[in-house]
């Protein structure tokens, strides 16, 4: 019988994305795995540096907090300065757009055909209570002939070589798109390499959970309560909907992968245009949930990939999850449902 005991062969992200390439850009110049393998790196550091803070914080160890002590460095500011950082050091990232700075980072001595748009740690003032929160990230290969300027970034989704999430929870995981379907990994701290553990992931076609933050109800459109109300009604099998809503993106979008179901943040009458970011928010979590064969449009029901920013911190409404649950959804969002 065959023996169960330890995994001698493990697919680390390294092994996979040298894999991917043989299988889907057989003469790729091997960039984009440079920069995956730096994109890796930030990850692992700033799921150290999140462990190691939560303790620094609670009982303060000796020697490592600065100086005055209360001015230890908020941890997305740490968490941006690790990724900008990785991003430079890898020689070949150009551009960076990250939620914690104003304006794009042109790397000026980097000959880097590449631009990454990313939230370092989104959904860090979750933190404290124990959240999980995550790094989202997106990569643009720069346009021919381009030297790295803002209409490397200012491009549809649909544009985008690869994009994903890490969420630092019990353990961190990986979710990564290079166009080619979901992989999911998981980090071994003792090996300190992500190994692959959700090969080709799928989101189920429907799920009986919406993701949404009631609080805003008062705000939303009448098409939205309407829809919102439809769920919390029992359907065919008598039971309502089930709400599940962490706060954290990353958190939220992780568990609608894995179960299934639909997240919203609506554009409201307080947020006019929705909270979320369109190129490091919105896009990365539309490509990763359309790679599993789920769905992600805007408050008109359009579909985000397709959207082309204007400024690098554009927000939009999103709903994204199961393609059945994205498809009922559809009519609220376009007035085309009677009021019962
Ligand atoms: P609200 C976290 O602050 C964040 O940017 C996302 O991670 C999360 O989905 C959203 O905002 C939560 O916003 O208004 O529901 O607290």
């Amino acid at each position: 019988a065959e023996q169960k005991g330890i995994q001698t062969d493990l697919v680390t992200l390294t092994r996979f994305i040298l894999d991917e390439q043989k299988k889907s850009a057989p003469n790729a110049t091997g960039e984009l795995t440079l920069l995956l393998n730096s994109l890796q790196f930030a990850f692992k550091f700033i799921a150290h540096t999140i462990r190691r803070s939560e303790l620094v914080n609670l009982i303060g160890l000796a020697g490592v907090t600065n100086a005055t002590g209360d001015d230890q460095k908020k941890l997305d500011v740490i968490g941006d300065e690790i990724f900008i950082n990785a991003m430079k050091g890898s020689g070949n990232v150009k551009l960076l757009v990250s939620e914690e700075q104003e304006d794009l980072i042109v790397f000026e001595s980097s000959k880097g055909n590449y631009a990454v748009v990313c939230d370092p740690i989104d959904g860090s003032s979750n933190l404290d209570a124990g959240v999980s929160v995550g790094t989202i990230f997106g990569v643009y290969k720069l346009l021919p002939g381009s030297a790295g300027s803002i209409k490397d970034v200012l491009r549809s989704g649909t544009e985008m070589v690869a994009a994903g999430y890490t969420m630092y929870g019990a353990s961190s995981h990986l979710m990564l798109t290079t166009g080619n379907g979901v992989n999911g990994f998981t980090l071994d701290t003792d090996l300190g390499e992500f190994i692959l553990t959700y090969p080709s992931l799928k989101i189920p076609h429907t799920r009986a959970i919406y993701s949404i933050n009631e609080g805003n109800s008062h705000y939303w459109t009448d098409g939205v309560n309407e829809y919102i109300a439809s769920l919390k009604k029992p359907q065919a099998n008598g039971k309502p909907y089930s709400a599940r809503y962490i706060g954290s993106m990353v958190a939220d979008v992780h568990r609608t992968l894995l179960y299934g179901g639909i997240f919203g943040y609506p554009a409201d009458s307080k947020s006019k245009s929705g909270k979320l970011r369109v190129l490091y928010e919105c896009f990365p979590m539309a490509l990763l949930l359309e790679q599993a064969g789920g769905e992600a449009v805007n408050d008109k029901g359009e579909r985000i990939l397709n959207l082309e920013p204007k400024q690098v911190h554009e927000r939009s409404g999103i709903w994204l999850g199961s393609k059945g649950e994205v498809e009922r959804l559809l009519p609220y969002l376009t007035k085309k449902i009677k009021i019962q």
